[in-house]
């Protein structure tokens, strides 16, 4: 273990938490994509998205979850894209997803219209049969034709290598996976980790095993602490990567020390730091040295703006000292 590390909960995760099915299959996709694209010269970027579902059974009819949308990681997904990224994409079944997460909400079927044979001038269209062409309203699908070559480019290249998970566990046993998985990559592999966690859970031993009764009264839950698997992911996992954090809290007075709190527990490289209602428009990046500061104005995000493009410019460049220094 690196010298500074915190004793590792790392035993908890096959005691208390289910493997999901794949694990050791997706570990393999992951292995084989980070050293395809390192031994192309490609930096690889793990980024998590989305929340995490919490099980109160284990049949489960409710489970806990939280407000993430995956936003966040499915926007940054793309920017590390466009700065020749490849990425792994680790989100939350059904969240917002690179590229088509500007169309979430939008009902297909009144962005589409069927047209007859000859009125074939549409602003973009699509083979539908011999005689009928699918016909797209712009309006409702902006940008359709860029935001799809540009994702057709990227299947094309093979550089986005979606993972799904919905549980606490699938999260925490892929997430281990991934690290060990980029390990062979040393400090061309970066974390970057955008996924809200639950920070509590009912272990499988506490869980009823069928739906909790109403007729039973009010309910009361007790819940353990998830162990911090940022701790064996910078100490044992994969100890030479560039390691990013994320941390929320909903009262912006506590923001920086808790941010800074995290970087001294771990030790990784940066925590961006964010408050759950100014997310879209303010985050601070935090390191040892330095506190940035980073901003997209009203008027910006009305011109398009994101701020997970400023996020994600300062981190790539960062990520590149940092490799400069680990070789010098
Ligand atoms: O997914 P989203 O775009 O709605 O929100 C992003 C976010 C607030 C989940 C992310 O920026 C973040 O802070 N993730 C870490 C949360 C935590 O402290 O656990």
């Amino acid at each position: 273990m690196s010298e500074g590390c915190v004793a590792s909960s790392e035993g908890r995760l096959a005691e208390e938490f289910a493997v999901p099915a794949q694990v050791e299959e997706v570990k393999g996709r992951m292995a084989a994509f980070a050293a395809r694209h390192a031994g192309e010269g490609r930096r690889v970027v793990l980024v998590t998205s989305g929340g995490t579902k919490v099980p109160l059974e284990s049949r489960t009819v409710r489970f806990l979850d939280n407000f993430s949308s995956g936003r966040r990681g499915a926007s940054s997904a793309e920017y590390f894209l466009g700065a020749g990224y490849a990425v792994i994409f680790l989100h939350r079944h059904r969240s917002l997803y690179p590229y088509t997460r500007r169309y979430a909400g939008v009902n297909l079927l009144d962005a589409l219209t069927v047209s007859t044979e000859g009125e074939t001038q549409g602003p973009a269209e699509t083979q539908g049969g011999s005689s009928t062409r699918v016909l797209v309203d712009q309006r409702a699908l902006p940008d359709i034709a860029s935001v799809l070559q540009r994702y057709q480019a990227v299947k094309e290249g093979g550089l986005l290598l979606p993972v799904e998970f919905s549980t606490l566990s699938d999260y925490l046993h892929l997430l281990k996976a991934a690290a060990q998985a980029l390990n062979a990559i040393g400090s061309k592999a970066m974390f970057y980790l955008a996924a809200a966690v639950s920070d509590f859970y009912i272990p499988a031993s506490e869980m009823p095993e069928h739906k909790i009764q109403s007729s039973n009264g009010p309910l009361q839950i007790s819940m353990k602490m998830v162990p911090k698997m940022l701790s064996p992911l910078v100490c044992e996992w994969s100890p030479l990567a560039f390691v990013i954090s994320f941390k929320l809290e909903t009262d912006g007075e506590i923001l920086l020390a808790r941010a800074r709190k995290a970087l001294d527990t771990y030790r990784h490289q940066a925590v961006v730091a964010n408050v759950l209602d100014s997310r879209r428009g303010y985050v601070v990046i935090v390191t040892k040295t330095d506190t940035q500061e980073l901003r997209v104005t009203d008027e910006e995000d009305r011109a398009g703006a994101e701020i997970e493009q400023r996020i994600v410019d300062a981190l790539t460049s960062a990520h590149t000292h940092f490799i400069t220094q680990q070789q010098a």
